[in-house]
């Protein structure tokens, strides 16, 4: 079989916390769109997840429901690689190497994520957490990426990623490819229904910032009708007089697959209250028709494709791998 000619895409989620529509629509939904012209590569990111404290009992639940997610999502495993990190050792090996060779504490002090997620003044931060964007670049490096579609909140760790490729190729040999971020310009950062003025998220305690892919969906509904909208009633497009409105008018234009000024126009004269049952009605619709798909597929299933993917992806891994360990001088 000749070697393929497409640009690879790698991407992960990490089993932590419920999947919400802002991960469906600014990553999964992206790479369900265009995954199939690239050689794709999809990954359940657990070694991440555990750098803030996980439930033993849950995790690999988790793995399994966020690998059902790619797959209800329209990936289909025979065309991508979809597989679990920590049944790759190679990670963690490149992660390692990277941190002795090519990382500086200085790069990962300027990680907005790191700032965001120790701001709160705990001191029972884990180093992992600090380090978190060097085993994310060896995921991406491993694998030869050229494009890491991904929110625009994951932007700086791919740049990082890029770098630290960068200082690695220059102090040793070209071994890494230089990946670069793919980011929607519409729908990569969804924010909070309950504060469109903040990124939804997982890690938000009121369940009213965010629909969960897998949500009932007349409790979704109630969300949508809940939802924080702006002064004045037009249903207009404009981000810094209207962050609500627009927040939802681009849900509804994403998931409906209608253009913004499409949309505005329909609603013209028309009151918040009628264009927000309009939307819940839609999600609604989303939902049952993703929840669907997600349940018929088995555990069983899903640890089989696991299964499949690692053995798939660990030649990959250990020919990268072999080229920076040669580099370095470790044989
Ligand atoms: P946390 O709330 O703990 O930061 P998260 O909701 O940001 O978690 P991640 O696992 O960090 O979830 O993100 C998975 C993917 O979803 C990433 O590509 C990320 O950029 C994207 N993503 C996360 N939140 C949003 C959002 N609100 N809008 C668009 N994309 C998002
Ligand atoms: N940090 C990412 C998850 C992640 C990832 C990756 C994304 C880990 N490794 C490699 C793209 C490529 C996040 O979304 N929180």
């Amino acid at each position: 079989m000749g070697k393929s000619t497409k640009k690879r895409i790698f991407s992960g989620i990490q089993p932590s916390g419920n999947l919400h529509i802002g991960n469906y629509l600014g990553a999964i939904k992206q790479w369900a769109d265009i995954y199939a012209d690239y050689d794709s590569v999809f990954c359940v990111v657990d070694y991440h997840a555990i750098t803030v404290p996980q439930d033993p009992k849950n995790l690999q639940k988790k793995v399994i429901e966020i690998a059902k997610i790619y797959l209800a999502s329209g990936i289909d495993p025979e065309k991508a690689i979809v597989f679990q990190q920590s049944h790759v050792r190679a990670h963690v090996e490149l992660c390692w190497l990277l941190n002795a060779v090519s990382a500086r504490i200085s790069d990962l002090q300027k990680m907005t994520q790191f700032k965001d997620k120790s701001s709160d003044g705990n001191i029972n931060i884990s180093a992992g957490l600090f380090d978190y964007p060097v085993l994310m670049a060896a995921d991406i490096l491993l694998y030869n990426t050229d494009v890491v579609p991904v929110g625009d909140d994951q932007l700086q760790h791919v740049e990082l990623a890029r770098d630290l490729a960068k200082r690695f190729n220059h102090d040793y040999t070209n071994v890494f490819k230089l990946p670069e971020a793919k980011i929607l310009k519409q729908g990569a950062r969804i924010m909070g229904l309950d504060n469109p003025e903040k990124k939804m998220s997982k890690s938000v305690k009121s369940e009213l910032n965010r629909i969960e892919l897998l949500d009932d969906p007349k409790v979704a509904m109630k969300k949508i009708m809940k939802a924080t909208t702006d002064l004045g009633s037009e249903i207009k497009f404009d981000i810094a007089a209207k962050p609500g409105i627009s927040n939802l008018l681009v849900i509804y234009s994403l998931l409906a697959g209608m253009e913004i000024k499409d949309l505005e126009k329909k609603y013209t004269g028309k009151l918040y209250g009628e264009f927000k049952k309009d939307l819940a009605e839609i999600v609604a619709e989303f939902l049952t028709d993703f929840q669907k798909k997600y349940n018929q597929i088995s555990d069983k299933a899903v640890l089989d494709i696991l299964a499949d993917g690692a053995c798939r992806a660990v030649p990959i891994a250990e020919a990268t791998l072999a080229r920076v360990k040669k580099a370095i001088g470790i044989s």
